[in-house]
């Protein structure tokens, strides 16, 4: 119940009400009330410790992303007046699910801010945190926006974890973490090891297939468990299994978690068969590294379950 839990509220002020599917305006998946749900909930359960976000250096972000492409989202979100306007960019974007807004550059600037807070609460010491990210993270990559990402928060937040030891990121979303996956391809300090549903099927499409596994100095430090729509907690189970011995074999000092709530069999927009309390079972297996752990939020669109999911998480990683 001391788990420190990392949450801004400049989160609210992105919140888009559009995504752009197949030529139709849809609503927007990616809605401000799910970090609200999962801090009110994570309240009625009887967590305590819940940290403000520290303002961190740019310099942070920019280890992971080109300067013109943060001054790009700045400059954008920042020159819109009308709050609710919802800007498709033509560069610097991979897909039209990710409008900016005027709130979006300070959300997503805080939200790796989160990110970093727990990152330095693990390094001094603390056994869990977990970050309220939000906009997610995994997609974005150096210069591209995409899946509802901008700033790659997981990224950022190893990158830093990296300058004091081994990081394992584990990566649970629904979707392949194509941006993580990507700026880590070259490196041997930080492994990446992701599952995830077989990208022929589903976003991002580009990449998270099995023969990916690093180039250069990081060849073997990347690692795609591609699983097929409709997986159960059985295949899902023993596919979990199989990354963390991976991760086990790596020895890592820090394990970051790229967690995502989309893997729920009621997800409006995931397809596999996860229950609610399986995500215990996902915590337990992820506590028995027994590795400084940081939980950064990514994806998971049941808005009124994911309190619940992260609850058993977190129960399950501190038994
Ligand atoms: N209307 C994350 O989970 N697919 N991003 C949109 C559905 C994009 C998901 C199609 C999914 C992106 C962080
Ligand atoms: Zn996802």
């Amino acid at each position: 119940m001391d788990i420190p839990i990392i949450y801004s509220p400049a989160h609210l002020r992105h919140s888009p009400q559009f995504e752009i599917f197949e030529g139709e305006k849809i609503p927007h998946a990616e809605k401000k009330e799910r970090i609200e749900e999962i801090k009110k909930t994570l309240i009625q359960k009887g967590y305590k410790t819940f940290v403000s976000s520290k303002s961190f250096p740019i310099t942070h972000i920019t280890k992971i992303h080109q300067k013109s492409y943060i001054e790009f989202i700045r400059q954008k979100s920042n020159s819109l007046k009308d709050v609710n306007f919802e800007l498709y960019p033509s560069y610097y974007s991979m897909d039209t699910y990710t409008p900016i807004l005027r709130g979006t550059f300070d959300a997503a600037k805080q939200s790796v801010d989160v990110a970093l807070t727990g990152a330095s609460l693990i390094q001094k010491g603390k056994k869990i945190a977990y970050g309220l990210c939000r906009p997610p993270g995994h997609h974005a990559d150096s210069n591209i926006m995409g899946g509802y990402c901008y700033f790659n928060n997981a990224a950022v937040a190893a990158d830093y974890l990296s300058l004091h030891g081994r990081v394992a990121i584990l990566d649970i979303d629904f979707h392949h973490g194509n941006g993580t996956q990507h700026i880590f391809y070259e490196r041997s300090d930080v492994f990446y090891v992701s599952l995830h549903v077989d990208p022929t099927v589903k976003f991002p499409y580009i990449s998270g297939f099995s023969d990916e596994t690093g180039i250069g100095k990081g060849k073997g430090f990347t690692k795609n468990f591609p699983l097929p729509l409709g997986t159960a907690e059985n295949t899902y189970y023993k596919t979990l299994k199989k990354a963390i011995s991976h991760i086990k074999k790596f020895n890592p000092d820090y394990l970051v978690v790229s967690l995502g709530f989309d893997t729920f069999e009621n997800d409006p927009i995931g397809g596999f068969k996860l229950s609610i309390p399986f995500y215990r079972t996902i915590g337990k297996e992820m506590s028995y590294l027994n590795t400084p752990t940081l939980l950064i939020q990514e994806g998971g669109y049941a808005v009124s379950s994911l309190g619940e999911m992260a609850h058993f998480i977190l129960k399950g990683l501190s038994l």
